[in-house]
């Protein structure tokens, strides 16, 4: 984008947008929670809908001056539907968090009973991890992978289950490589009389692109962020049955939030309408062969991957066996060019804060244009930078001018830098 009136009136924040725009195009992006969005996308998210209070729903609102933004939220909401099959959709929820305890809100009183997916193993903190409120303010049992497959074992939930008769059951990762058998889940759910929650924050994109079965069906509610695999602006929303309509629109508000943010609502319209094309399928599809064929370059490197590989657009690593923590990989990885987080692996021994593990995605550099083939160069650079020693920046420098070139040949979609 060009920016000319922020240049002029905000030289300070002009320059670092200029400069994440330049970093973003300069590097091998695979944080696999973000991606780039269009630059419809920006443009929608960046208009005056950000100057509007809109508290309450279409036709029911606090505020006059709704002539535009009823019909936008109106029209998210059918994207939303028609994209996922869905009965009914709120798009308000401001990020996964608040969608999340959202649904809490809707379905809960304090100290009920919850079960998901430990963090450590792959779920998220609002899955009723012990740190966030969903841990606080309820009654919080968690299930995680199989030591030995580092799979969800489907046969240890339901015994959990049967066990701690939860109310709500949560299913959905943000470090999980494989398919969820989301219809497993709700056998479990309906046996136990819980409620299912999938959060599908991650693989949204996959979902709509048909490259991961849907869990619409099979839930009751489903939360999902708008900006990862999805490829939209910041920002969530919940599907759910229309039986569940009025507990979840009361829960988001007047429960939880007040205006929504209607630039968000804009970009999220945008990104559900780009969702639904044919380019978009195929983008879902590579982004799941592109993780494949780099799981399968990184393995024959030697690196140790969680359950052996993946099936959507994420791929988790103990590179302890390397002689490197996550933290100090990471690092090394980004000083080179190659943008991961450090993670957590199942049954680490380590701490949160410098696990073992490092977790890796394909979603932004497909949306860039990398097929299979680049895959082989991406995991050449993986395996320089770990057997880079400790204090050899000038190699890792070495590395990110060669990423530079690279990137060089994969243009960024919303991001004019050449
Ligand atoms: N923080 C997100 C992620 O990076 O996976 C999950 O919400």
């Amino acid at each position: 984008m060009h920016h000319e009136g922020l240049r002029e009136s905000d030289p300070e924040v002009a320059a670092l947008v200029a400069a994440e725009e330049r970093r973003e195009f300069e590097k091998i992006r695979m944080i696999p929670s973000e991606n780039y969005v269009s630059r419809a996308v920006l443009e929608a998210t960046g208009s005056v809908f950000t100057n509007k209070y809109s508290e309450g729903y279409a036709g029911k609102r606090y505020y006059e001056g709704q002539q535009c933004v009823d019909p936008l939220e109106e029209m998210a909401i059918a994207r939303a539907k028609s994209l996922f099959g869905a009965d009914h959709a709120n798009v308000q929820p401001y990020s996964g968090s608040p969608a999340n305890l959202a649904v809490y809100f809707a379905l809960l009183k304090p100290n009920d009973t919850v079960m998901g997916m430990a963090l450590p193993h792959g779920g998220h903190l609002t899955h009723g991890w012990n740190v966030s409120i969903t841990g606080a303010f309820f009654r919080s049992v968690q299930y995680g992978v199989d030591a030995a497959t580092g799979r969800i074992d489907m046969d240890q939930v339901r015994t959990l289950a049967l066990a701690e008769r939860p109310k709500l059951i949560i299913a959905g990762a943000t470090a999980y490589p494989r398919v969820i058998d989301f219809e497993a889940f709700r056998r479990v759910a309906d046996e136990v009389g819980a409620h299912l929650l999938v959060d599908m924050a991650h693989i949204a994109g996959l979902v709509a692109g048909g490259a991961h079965p849907s869990p619409v069906p099979h839930a009751h509610v489903v939360s999902t962020t708008t900006h990862k695999t999805l490829r939209g602006p910041r920002g969530a929303m919940l599907l759910c049955k229309e039986a569940m309509a009025k507990a979840v629109d009361k829960a988001v508000f007047p429960g939880l939030q007040g205006g929504p943010h209607n630039h968000t609502t804009a970009g999220i319209a945008v990104a559900l309408r780009e969702a639904a094309t044919p380019a978009f399928r195929e983008y879902a599809r590579q982004v799941v062969a592109n993780a494949r064929a780099l799981a399968g370059h990184l393995a024959g490197c030697g690196f140790k991957l969680v359950s052996g590989g993946t099936d959507n657009h994420l791929i988790l690593m103990d590179v302890t066996p390397r002689g490197l923590t996550g933290k100090q990989y990471a690092k090394a990885l980004d000083r080179a060019g190659l943008e991961c987080n450090y993670n957590t692996v199942p049954g680490d021994p380590r701490k949160p804060f410098d696990p073992s593990g490092l977790r890796m995605g394909t979603p932004a550099i497909t949306s860039r244009g990398m097929k299979e083939a680049d895959m082989a160069t991406v995991a050449a650079w993986f395996n320089r930078v770990a057997e880079t020693p400790a204090g050899a920046e000038d190699r890792l420098d070495a590395i990110a001018a060669e990423v530079r070139e690279f990137t060089r040949r994969f243009p960024c979609p919303g991001i004019a830098v050449g």
